[in-house]
């Protein structure tokens, strides 16, 4: 039988006890960053995409209590949403868990096809979006973790960039568990320390359907040439993204100092209520702006 060869591991691997070995390793990051424990409901954010439904499948695996929040973005670009929303549904009748569906549509009357329309960029709104939703849904439903399914070369390309622009505040707060308080749950990333690639090869051998094309707006994410230049990196020198990331988490576990995030006041947002550190959230502020866009151009048309 043929090995998976794991260069930066130097270990190979069949493809029978990949999944094992995927999972020990997932199993192995929650424990050393205390993550959370076997009594907790977990709330976890899907796409359809292989990591957050490998994620999903190893944490019941596990023997977590994980359910999932799927957010319809309204992407209509070759029925994106649609395909991605049915490979989840699938795998919350697989794992027999609570699947939250929350349409974008019908909550705001706005997709995110409209966020053109603003000149801002899509994935930045997407990301706002999706943050809203998680954390309001967790707090709702009562969940005290949220999970996502960020893999090392995510993590890696957002370390990349935050350090290219110094964004300190973000690398204050970049860490693969960060610590929930009155207003938002515990927020982790299990995979952190799993490449992109093996998070593949464990959807493909433990037979998990998910979306095989990719969101059609993400060739403008700024974080895919990070990840093309971090994958030439790891080309020449094996292992050095995982380095990189590993390191990085490394110190800030040593260094006091550099895991303390600002101190921000947290007041409710003007218009929908939800925890900001501002008068109106950005979420309603850019929802504010849509709606206005539309106003105008139905204005136009009737004149
Ligand atoms: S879904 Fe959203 Fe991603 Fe599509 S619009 Fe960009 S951020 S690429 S993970
Ligand atoms: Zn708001």
């Amino acid at each position: 039988m043929t090995g998976i060869y794991m260069r930066e591991h130097h270990l190979a691997v069949c493809k029978n006890c990949f999944p094992k070995w995927f999972e020990g390793r997932v199993a192995e990051t929650i424990e050393r960053y205390k993550m959370f424990k076997k009594d907790e409901r977990i709330l976890l954010g899907v796409s359809g995409g292989k990591d957050s439904l490998a994620l999903w499948q190893v944490l019941i695996r596990l023997g977590y209590q994980a359910d999932g929040l799927y957010l319809s973005l309204g992407i209509k670009n070759d029925n994106y949403s649609l395909d991605s929303k049915e490979k989840c549904i699938k795998m919350k009748e697989k794992l027999g868990r609570e699947l939250y569906i929350v349409d974008l549509k019908n909550e705001i009357e706005i997709s995110i096809d409209d966020a053109r329309s603003i000149h801002l960029k899509t994935c930045s709104i997407c990301g706002t979006v999706k943050r809203y939703f998680l954390n309001k849904i967790t707090r709702e439903k009562a969940y005290p973790v949220i999970a996502t399914g960020h893999n090392l070369d995510d993590e890696a390309a957002t370390l990349f960039g935050n350090l290219l622009r110094w964004e300190e505040s973000y690398l204050r707060r970049q860490y693969p568990v960060i610590s929930g308080t009155n207003f938002f749950a515990r927020k982790v990333k299990p995979l952190a320390f799993m490449y992109e690639r093996q998070c593949a090869i464990y959807a493909l051998t433990s037979g998990i359907d998910y979306i095989r094309t990719e969101c059609p707006y993400s060739s403008k994410a700024t974080s895919i040439s990070y990840k093309e230049n971090l994958n030439q990196l790891e080309n020449r020198h094996e292992g050095i993204m995982k380095f990189f990331y590993t390191n990085f988490t490394n110190a800030k576990k040593k260094d006091n100092a550099m895991m303390k995030a600002e101190e921000v006041e947290i007041v409710s947002c003007q218009i929908c209520g939800e925890p900001t550190t501002v008068a109106v959230c950005r979420f309603c502020r850019i929802k504010e702006k849509i709606m206005n866009k539309k106003k105008n151009e139905t204005e136009k048309r009737e004149k």
